[in-house]
């Protein structure tokens, strides 16, 4: 079977959307560029599992384009977009993805990506690794090398590499500053507005806004929910991010007074239940609740259909849920990532350099993936250097370069106060 998407008929618009992605891509189509004349990736088969955006249609093609055969696979039964992974199909690409498939249909799907027996993977929350490493522990043995997109993929690659049990080197493309002060700030700020705003179409501004965790995605959506006249309310578990937040001029306090006086909930931790009963019991009536993590575990849905007589989808990806004290709560998105579940996820702009990172990463493993260690590495500093040169050239910005007298201060010590 070569590809399996919701409707092949969806391909014109999917090609607009490529078309919109790849304007706002330059690095990455510089890259394409580049690497299309010199074909690195010939010969090599990538298997992925991300997210079947228009950006990532920009990544795979940039892929194609440098030789590599592909096979996809999405990362989230809610984040596909139908009519990009038709036009992706159309051309060729082996895709195995639509949105609302269900958890069998997701594992299914990325079953067949492993059947072209990848030489390097590509991943977005670690599921097709895992897979690999608990399923196809014979083809993992085979494998170059893979990369990582997402912080809560990282974190679970790096409990298998302590628990030995990681076959083959990852890189944390997660890690890279060209990737999380950028993606991960502004990318998951934006783009959770952007899906709050699609499903709910209320006024944020004034409203309590309550953003459980503030590591780098959830001080992105802080910081741009303020900017729309939202009071921001953090939540936290670490002593220093609940002091940098409080610092960063956000009211800080516990889930629990949260729950009272909140509007708006969005949950960005990479925990488990973090909104629970005891705080659907207090919340406000017309509450709206949402997460923007990877995983669909921050909200706890068991507890609150345990409390609610019934519910229906009142707007595309809006679960109202009727409480049987009569009040109404409003589930985004199933409680699945709402940036990519309601959106279209981050803009192409920040995406960009991600994705650069994601195509420089697969191609250092390829070139050095004799000398890799079983470990999550780093992207290298001087990729992490390049991706922003290349996005400040295409914003036609130019910057100071050290002098050599510069450098060698840099590197002395004997001149003091
Ligand atoms: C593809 C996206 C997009 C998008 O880089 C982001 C991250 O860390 C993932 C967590 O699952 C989602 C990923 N991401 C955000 N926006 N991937 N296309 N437009």
């Amino acid at each position: 079977m070569k590809y399996k998407v919701r409707d092949i008929g969806l391909a014109e618009e999917g090609r607009k959307k490529i078309e919109w992605a790849e304007s706002r891509m330059p690095v990455l189509m510089m890259l394409r560029e580049k690497y299309s004349k010199e074909k690195p990736f010939k010969g090599v088969k990538i298997g992925g599992s991300l997210h079947v955006t228009k950006e990532t249609a920009v990544l795979i093609k940039t892929l194609v384009a440098a030789g590599a055969e592909v096979a996809w696979s999405g990362c989230n039964p809610l984040s596909t977009q139908d009519d990009v992974a038709a036009a992706l199909a159309e051309e060729g690409i082996s895709i195995f993805a639509w949105h609302g498939m269900n958890r069998k249909e997701f594992y299914w799907c990325i079953d067949r990506v492993l059947e072209i027996k990848p030489d390097l993977t590509l991943d977005d929350g670690a599921d097709l690794i895992f897979t690999l490493h608990n399923k196809y522990p014979e083809l993992a043995k085979n494998v170059m090398g893979g990369t990582e997109e997402t912080t809560t993929g990282v974190h679970r690659l790096k409990s298998m590499v302590r628990d030995g049990k990681l076959m083959y080197p990852v890189i944390a493309v997660n890690d890279a500053e060209t990737k999380w002060d950028f993606d991960n700030i502004y990318g998951t700020g934006q783009s959770s507005l952007d899906g709050i705003m699609r499903a709910t179409s209320i006024l944020l501004a004034g409203k309590n806004f309550v953003v459980a965790g503030y590591g780098h995605c959830g001080k992105g959506v802080a910081n741009r929910a303020r900017g729309m006249g939202a009071n921001v309310i953090v939540t936290e578990v670490d002593p220093i991010k609940a002091l940098k937040a409080r610092m960063d001029g956000f009211s800080v306090m516990t889930m629990d007074e949260a729950a009272k006086i909140g509007d708006i909930f969005i949950t960005a931790t990479g925990m488990k239940d973090v909104i629970v009963r005891r705080h659907f019991e207090k919340m406000k009536n017309g509450a709206v609740v949402c997460n923007t993590g990877h995983y669909d575990c921050e909200i706890n849905i068991q507890d609150l259909e345990d409390i609610s007589a019934s519910k229906r989808e009142i707007r595309p990806n809006n679960e109202m849920y009727k409480l049987r004290d009569g009040r109404k709560i409003y589930l985004l998105a199933k409680g699945r990532l709402v940036n990519l579940a309601a959106a279209e996820g981050h803009p192409s702009e920040v995406m960009d350099m991600s994705f650069a990172n994601q195509f420089l990463s697969l191609k250092y493993i390829l070139e050095n993936h004799k000398k890799l260690e079983k470990k999550v590495y780093e992207v290298p500093s001087e990729q992490d250097q390049l991706v922003a040169t290349l996005k400040l050239k295409s914003m036609g910005i130019s910057i100071d370069s050290l002098t050599d007298e510069q450098r060698k201060y840099l590197n002395s010590y004997n001149e003091g106060t």
